[in-house]
Order: C-alpha cells, then structure tokens, then sequence
C-alpha cells in the first residue's frame, strides 16, 4: 500500500467497536503492518536503537524494559512514523476523542528465560516512581480515574513461549492496586522470582505489594494469551489486568512489543516534574514533549514537541 492510499484511507471504528472497547477495556489484535514489512522496520529500528546522539536520554542503569527504553519516537524516524500512523490514530480518536497526545513509547523485549510480566493495572503511572505521570482533569475536586489508552505492537512474533500479553476482558473499570503504595526496587530479583508457580516480575518491582487487599490474587481463569504476528497491536486501557507469559521457548527466539501510549489533550503529563526515577535509574524531562497526533491542543498543560530530534514532522491527524 502506497503512502498516499494510507493517508487518504479511514480507519475510524464502527460503533460495535467502540461499544466493545468500552465493555472489555481492548480492541485487537490489528493489523497494522504485513508481517514481512513489520520484520524488516524493526530490523532497521534495531541497528539504530545503540546510538543515542540523538535520544533525548542518555542509557540509563536497569534491565529489561528500563527507564532508557523510553520515547525512541522522538529520535527514530520509523518510531515517529509509527506512532502518528493513521491506522493507530483514526482508531484512538474514536476511543478518546479528537485532539490526542502521545505521551511515551517503550519497548517490552523477552529474552529466552525471562520472567513473565506480572498482573497489573495502571492508572496514574506514579507505581514506580511514586509521583503521577498523567493527571486527568478533576471532577469533584477529586483526580478523575482515568489511566491512558496503550497500543502494543507485537514487533516479533509473538507466542505462547515467547512470552505473549495477556489481558484480563472487562476488568478496566476498577483498580485493584493502588499506585500511591511505592514498591521496592530490587535489580537482583530480576527473573528470579515465581508467583503461583509461573516466573513473573516487574522489572526489578514486584507489583504484589501494591495490591490494595494483600490476600487478594488476580483469578487467571478469567485471562486470555494474545498471540500475534509481526505487525499486529492491541490496543486496551492502561486500567485493564494486563501481563505476560514468562518465555520458556527457543535459545533463538525472543519477543519483542512497542507499547505507545495515547491520552487526550486534557491530560497533564508529568505534571509537576522535571525527573523521574525508577527501574534503578532515572531520566531529566528537559528534552521532553508530547506528540499531538491528532486534532489541537487548546489546553496548553503541556508542551507539545512539533517534530524529533532529527527534524521528522509530527503533523497532526485532521478529524474529517
Ligand atoms: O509487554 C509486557 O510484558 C508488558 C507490557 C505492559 O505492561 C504495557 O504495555 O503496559
Ligand atoms: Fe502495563
């Protein structure tokens, strides 16, 4: 499919969709790109990946899914290409409205013999590192509930022993942790812990302890494995019980996922704060900026990058 035809075509949700995503907290798995496009994209994203003269952070300490990890969009051209993609965009507008930001992208890679992904939810993204990452407007005088819409790109295969998602369907609506706890960082308990017999962690957290009843345990009957092809996504709620198998399969194989994550203009991301610490280490908001993937930004909460760090133009999606 040419640029033109992408640009030109719609990609909005029927109603049953939406009506969906509302009753189960995800849509997908998509197709966002052929299989053999997707592989040779992050082939390329690979190689760039290891320099960072343009990242707007520097590599930071921490395994796995770490703080270094974050917002290549803003310095990778496929990554910017990526996340301003119609197919993703035209979707998200249907679910949150017409004027969108993209906040973060990070990638999740599972290596053979890496733990899975423990149980969690996430609303205000402050489990970590104990300050809130998105901020929905009040109501009451209250913080909204809100949490952010995630669409998660199988950049790999992605498989039963390579350490798939999993989602648990309808369970968005109602957090089972709280983020305001604060969790231990342990690096050493990286794949090394085992939960009801399966290797699961939270890349050096344990996400247990934020659990608002300590008796509780995520009912694992009510989960589904998404297997996925290069180039698929999901796309589903921050809020909705979300983990993933630990990879137990081949030496050669491992998994990686692009997790981009959208909220509507509305949102304060990051607010208040200039750094953020966690995963063992820690990143300086100086550079930052959101994307305006579609609509405008008439609230002004936060500053809105207009192109990367190596001139690729973020030009908004216009609602038709
Ligand atoms: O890929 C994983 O294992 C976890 C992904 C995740 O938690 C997320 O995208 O929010
Ligand atoms: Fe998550």
């Amino acid at each position: 499919m040419t640029t033109i035809e992408q640009e030109t075509q719609d990609f909005r949700l029927s109603a049953d969709d939406v009506a969906k995503f509302e009753r189960d907290g995800f849509i997908g798995p998509v197709k966002l790109y052929e299989p053999e496009d997707m592989t040779e994209r992050w082939n390329s994203v690979r190689k760039q990946l290891p320099d960072r003269s343009k990242a707007i952070y520097p590599e930071g300490a921490g395994k796995a899914s770490s703080i270094s990890n974050y917002d290549r969009h803003l310095d990778i051209d496929l990554l910017s290409e990526h996340i301003i993609k119609p197919q993703i965009v035209d979707r998200l507008t249907s679910l949150l409205g017409p004027d969108l930001l993209c906040w973060r992208s990070e990638f999740f890679p599972k290596f053979p013999g890496d733990e899975g992904t423990d149980w969690h939810q996430a609303a205000t993204f402050a489990h970590a590192s104990g300050s809130p990452q998105i901020l929905w407007p009040s109501e009451d005088g209250r913080p909204a509930f809100g949490g952010t819409v995630t669409v998660w790109t199988a950049f790999t295969h992605s498989t039963l022993d390579n350490g798939c998602l999993q989602l648990m369907p309808g369970t968005h609506k109602q957090m089972n942790y709280d983020e305001s706890k604060g969790m231990e960082y342990d690096a050493e308990a990286f794949n090394e812990r085992e939960k009801d017999g399966i290797k699961r962690g939270f890349f050096g957290y344990d996400y247990r302890q934020l659990q608002k009843d300590p008796n509780w345990k995520p009912d694992e009957s009510q989960a589904f494995p998404l297997v996925m092809k290069p180039g698929e996504a999901v796309i589903f709620w921050s809020t909705l019980m979300h983990a993933s198998l630990p990879h137990t399969g081949s030496k050669k194989d491992y998994r990686m996922g692009y997790a981009a994550r959208y909220v509507p203009t509305q949102v304060q991301v990051y607010p208040g704060t200039d750094e953020v610490k966690e995963y063992g280490g820690g990143i300086v908001l100086d550079q930052y900026g959101t994307v305006l993937v579609a609509g405008e930004d008439t609230y002004g909460h936060n500053r809105v990058a207009t192109e990367s760090q190596r001139g690729f133009k973020f030009v908004p999606r216009q609602s038709r």
